[in-house]
């Protein structure tokens, strides 16, 4: 048999996707699946060939004159193989270059007609297929996941009559109001250009100096040093459209609304010491996260809310709602739940899904419309052009995760790496050669008319006064927070300026936090070893036209019509109550001889309540307990750390034991995981370690000191094996995330 040829191949394979069942792999009902095989290709089984088709006979050397002279030009195997992998890279995305990507469906509670023709928003029983693709803002392709910062959430619909995105963020608000603004804020915000310093952070004199020179972004700012920015999973944080769209229902009538996605399970955020060590340990700890939950079978499930607000009442707000620095509180207009979307499956490839993935706020349906947001406005030029200069042309929408599912016809042809081939004498409209086709769609037949908005004025360069409330919403999020959610705000903002080497800086970002909250800017002051000027040499905001009247541009509050809105809370948030464990991961802390029974009655407890258990030893391999039984070390303390986890149990068993006090990584563990308030148990002589560490202080208790105060919140033990009698406690202290209480007394 020659090298490489394999007997049982018909030669008249075929490596196309075409030939691929139905459904490959993808399950029924899912007909973005069904339309992506047509383009999936697995080599299982088949030879190996040019892209010509040519089957290869030796890809271990390239052709020489003689075995040791040059490399011939002729050698096209060599050339066009060097040549695809030369042109392998596509030019990151300027923004948002950072993400990760997951298929699913939506379907919705009930029809929504009253509100919206949008057809996926009409049967309860079709499940909309999507992509989404999460991501950081600021990074680059290859940064950490855990970086301080924004979080995409872009969720591309392939409904059946077209793609709708809904481009949104995981905060409600966004930093600018108009999008002339967008390229400077992201300057300052990149790595600074003289030295491409810091990667994938905003604490640095750049992003500080815009900000400090741009009031507008103050309440923006609130949500971006808050635990938001530093989500525990992409699987737990929520997700916003930002700005005020419009519903438009079968007779025309528009109401605003507002987008919202609620993770089902839960808020939660990482603290900031430990975003940072994950950043070192698993840059990759998101991406891994979402991938790993999929491949388990724990779909993460967001729930699509809306805000709909009548026409009449545009006005009625202290605020106005085209400005995207502003919230509707959920206290004023409620957020009803509409449906849901359920992430079942990890891309195939993460080029040509994730990377290539093309979204777009100008991509709506019929029932969706946008309004005068002048940061929206902006958006809807920005997203075609970049993927024209990132996927290389126009017909990027050919591409098999961005082409739609509905039917494509039009006279648009040709371009770079045109796809499609159009047949027939005509490609323009009107014609008679080809009977009008293809032919205009009336509104009854789904054809897209944009709402009719009366829009009388002058052509201006301005911004309404209605716009110039800066701080209001800022002082009410910092004012929803909890005391402990508070501290970390104050804290992130000491760390971010901190950063900060020019003094002036430091000083007009004082003055501004001031204007949110004197006791907020005064505690960072603190910290920075400042104080909050009572004054400032140039006009506060200095974002109005050169021949303008600076007075004219300055921040003015509006009375507020609630003074908190506990939902803006990650914490105590009352749509998110804190009452499961499901999927958090927790680390069993083992060496041999470890106390079997206590071990496998934990381990159904947790799993039981939905967690992931994983085992941390001196060592990999099988491990053997006091009883015989076997279990495997997941992780070494070399490769699994207390960062990965959510919460921490150390067995009983002697033996076990003793040899979790001979390594000093048990104790870092420990104290690590008491520092960022996770909750930790310990039963029989599993105890003494935490003794060791000095997590537990009073030595004569019998499983007392489960809560004996507010600093020893979370930590769970029992001396005497009574494993059953603490697991429910255990269960019920990880449910509440961390144990702020103990972080004060740190
Ligand atoms: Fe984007 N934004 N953006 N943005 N944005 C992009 O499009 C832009 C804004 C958001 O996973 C780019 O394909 C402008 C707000 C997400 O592929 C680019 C302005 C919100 C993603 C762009 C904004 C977003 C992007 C870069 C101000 C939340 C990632 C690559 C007017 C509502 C999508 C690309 C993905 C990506 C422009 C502001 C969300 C350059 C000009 C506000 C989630 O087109």
């Amino acid at each position: 048999m020659k090298k490489g040829n394999k007997q049982n191949k018909s030669a008249t394979t075929k490596v196309i996707a075409a030939d691929l069942p139905a459904n490959a792999g993808y399950g029924a009902n899912d007909p973005k699946g069904d339309d992506l095989a047509r383009n999936t290709e697995d080599s299982v089984g088949e030879y190996l060939t040019t892209n010509q088709g040519v089957r290869i006979n030796d890809n271990q050397n390239s052709l020489k004159a003689g075995d040791r002279g040059p490399t011939l030009l002729e050698d096209f195997i060599l050339r066009e193989k060097i040549t695809h992998f030369d042109h392998e890279r596509i030019p990151e995305r300027v923004v948002h270059a950072r993400g990760s990507a997951a298929h699913g469906y939506f379907q919705v509670y009930e029809s929504m007609a009253e509100y919206t023709k949008a057809n996926f928003l009409q049967d309860p029983s079709v499940k909309t297929p999507v992509f989404v693709r999460f991501s950081t803002v600021a990074g680059s392709r290859g940064s950490t996941d855990l970086a301080r910062d924004v979080r995409g959430f872009a969720v591309k619909f392939y409904t059946q009559e077209g793609n709708y995105d809904l481009v949104g963020n995981n905060m409600p608000v966004f930093f600018i109001q108009d999008a002339i603004k967008f390229p400077d804020l992201i300057h300052a915000v990149k790595p600074e250009p003289h030295n491409e310093i810091p990667q994938a952070a905003s604490a640095h004199d750049t992003f500080w100096d815009f900000i400090s020179l741009m009031p507008e972004s103050m309440h923006m700012i609130m949500w971006v040093m808050s635990d938001r920015a530093i989500p525990r999973s992409l699987r737990m944080m929520e997700g916003f459209g930002v700005h005020t769209f419009r519903f438009i229902n079968e007779r025309g009538k528009a109401r605003f609304v507002k987008f919202h996605w609620k993770p089902l399970l839960g808020l939660h955020a990482v603290v900031w010491d430990e975003a940072q060590k994950i950043s070192g340990k698993d840059p990759d700890f998101h991406r891994r996260d979402l991938w790993e939950a999929i491949e388990n079978g724990d779909y993460p499930e967001w729930e699509l809310g809306v805000q709909i607000v009548e026409e009449k009442d545009e006005h009625k707000f202290d605020f106005d709602l085209l400005d995207p620095t502003k919230i509707i509180p959920e206290e004023i207009v409620p957020v009803r739940r509409i449906g849901k979307m359920t992430l079942n499956r990890n891309p195939d490839n993460f080029f040509a899904e994730t990377e290539q993935v093309a979204f777009h706020t100008g991509n709506i349906v019929a029932g969706i419309d946008f309004t005068n947001d002048p940061l929206l406005q902006g958006r809807l030029f920005s997203y075609l052009d970049t993927q024209l200069i990132r996927l290389g042309g126009p017909n990027f929408h050919e591409i098999p995760i961005n082409r739609p599912i509905a039917a494509l016809h039009n006279n648009q042809r040709d371009g770079f790496m045109r796809q499609t081939v159009n047949r027939g004498q005509t490609s323009y409209e009107p014609n008679s050669l080809r009977g009008g086709c293809p032919f205009q769609a009336g509104a009854d037949m789904s054809g897209f008319t944009t709402h009719a908005e009366r829009i009388d004025a002058q052509k201006i360069r301005a911004r309404s006064a209605s716009f110039f409330d800066h701080f209001s919403q800022a002082t009410l999020f910092f004012k929803s927070q909890t005391e402990p959610e508070q501290n970390h705000i104050v804290r992130a903002l000491r760390f971010e300026l901190g950063k900060v080497e020019t003094p002036h800086i430091r000083e007009r970002m004082l003055f501004l936090l001031a204007q949110v909250d004197k006791t907020l800017a005064n505690r960072v002051a603190d910290g920075l070893g400042a104080k909050v000027p009572v004054k400032l040499d140039r006009p506060m905001n200095m974002s109005f036209p050169a021949d303008a009247d600076p007075k004219k541009f300055q921040p003015k509050r509006a009375t507020q019509a609630i003074e908190t809105s506990p939902r803006l809370s990650m914490v105590d948030n009352p749509n998110f109550p804190k009452d499961n464990i499901k999927t958090r991961k927790i680390a069993f802390l083992v060496a041999d001889g470890f106390d079997d029974v206590a071990v496998s009655e934990m381990k159904r407890a947790l799993l039981t309540a939905g967690a992931a258990v994983m085992t941390v030893a001196p060592r990999l391999g099988m491990l053997t307990g006091a009883n015989g039984e076997q279990v495997k070390a997941d992780l070494s303390f070399l490769t699994g750390t207390s960062v990965m986890f959510d919460a921490v149990y150390v067995p009983g068993g002697e033996a076990s034991v003793v040899l979790l006090k001979k390594e000093s990584e048990s104790s870092n563990f420990l104290n690590e995981a008491y520092q960022h308030c996770k909750t930790i148990a310990a039963s029989g002589a599993g105890v003494e370690l935490l003794e060791r560490t000095g997590i537990i202080r009073d030595s004569s208790g019998d499983g007392q000191e489960a809560n004996p105060s507010s600093a020893q919140a979370g930590i769970i033990t029992t001396r005497e094996d009574d494993v059953a009698g603490i697991a429910a406690s255990f269960v019920e202290g990880i449910s509440q995330h961390r144990h702020w209480q103990r972080e004060m007394t740190l």
